[in-house]
């Protein structure tokens, strides 16, 4: 399996560029449905430990459906496949250029959640015109059993997110562990709770957030993801459905920039358009590296083949 490694802003991107599982020929939510309920195990054997590591996000590339698209992509962490994700865009955008596959410019990437723009300012630097994001609820509280009470609000990004703002815990480094043990809490209470996107979709995201201390950033969060991990980056989806809030609030005005850094100070730049129907259209700008181009082996008589969680 040939791939790619990049990490955008301390978060991995691993690009699966052949050796992937045949999804057919459907639309990317009908592929990806495939890849989620019948190849878990190849998911996990690309991302899990001794081959991949915690954080890490795959993207599959796979035909598109648009002929005006570069590529389709289909991205999964260790137990979910995204609809969309952000970084990851950013990341596949530099592999791209790194391989010589695209060129400093406008492109088009496929995603099952929808079509996203990207523009490669330079071989590092990309923007990401996400999909139409919006908030469906404010102010839904719930209660966490002998741990307290919650109120946020759900949003879309690309992804299912419930945002807490400020975030009870202070959002440093050195409280990870706290802040990880407590957003798992928060995500099994929304589901508990039938706390969801406005057709019932899971919450598969939690993010707290708060003031930056840099007086040159607005905010600063703090993201879990589905397989347990923190978004090392300010995570793309969740910045979109947190500009979705911010939109919704009035607190911020179409086109004005902000900056968001993530729990370990990577930065984005954030802004938004309105859409026709009142969603949003957010834009992310941020950074990649490529770190790796590597040949994954997976040998039948590795008892580890598979990966272990750790
Ligand atoms: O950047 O959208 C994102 C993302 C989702 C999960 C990890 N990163």
């Amino acid at each position: 399996m040939h791939v790619i490694d990049s990490h955008t802003g301390g978060e991995p991107t691993r690009v699966i560029l052949s050796g992937g599982p045949d999804l057919g020929t459907g639309t990317l939510a009908q592929r990806a449905q495939i890849l989620a309920t019948k190849h878990k195990q190849f998911c996990q054997s690309v991302l899990f430990e001794p081959r991949g590591q915690p954080a890490m996000v795959a993207a599959l590339l796979v035909e598109p459906t648009e002929a005006d698209c570069t590529t389709g992509v289909i991205y999964f962490d260790a137990d979910a496949v995204l609809g969309m994700c952000g970084h990851g865009t950013i990341g596949l955008a530099v592999s791209l250029a790194y391989l010589g596959r695209i060129d400093v410019g406008a492109h088009k990437i496929e995603t099952p959640a929808g079509v996203v723009d990207i523009l490669l300012s330079d071989k590092n630097t990309v923007t990401v015109t996400n999909v139409e994001s919006r908030r469906v609820a404010a102010n839904l509280s719930m209660e966490v059993e002998g741990i307290g009470h919650f109120t946020g609000d759900v949003a879309y990004g690309g992804n299912w997110f419930y945002i807490i703002d400020p975030s009870p815990i202070e959002l440093i480094p050195s409280n990870i562990r706290k802040l990880t043990d407590l957003t798992i809490m928060i995500r099994d209470q929304t589901h508990k709770a039938n706390i969801g996107g406005d057709n019932g979709e899971l919450i598969d995201h939690i993010i707290l957030q708060s003031q930056s201390t840099n007086k040159n950033i607005h905010s600063r969060n703090f993201v879990l993801c589905p397989d347990d991990s923190y978004d090392r980056s300010p995570c793309g989806t969740g910045s979109s459905a947190r500009l979705a809030c911010l939109a919704a609030d009035g607190l911020l005005k179409p086109g004005q920039e902000i900056t968001q850094e993530s729990i370990i100070g990577s930065q984005y730049r954030l802004s938004y358009q309105l859409a026709a129907n009142g969603n949003i259209i957010p834009q992310i700008t941020g950074q990649a590296f490529v770190m790796a181009e590597t040949k994954l082996i997976f040998n039948p008589t590795d008892p580890f083949a598979n990966g272990i969680r750790l």
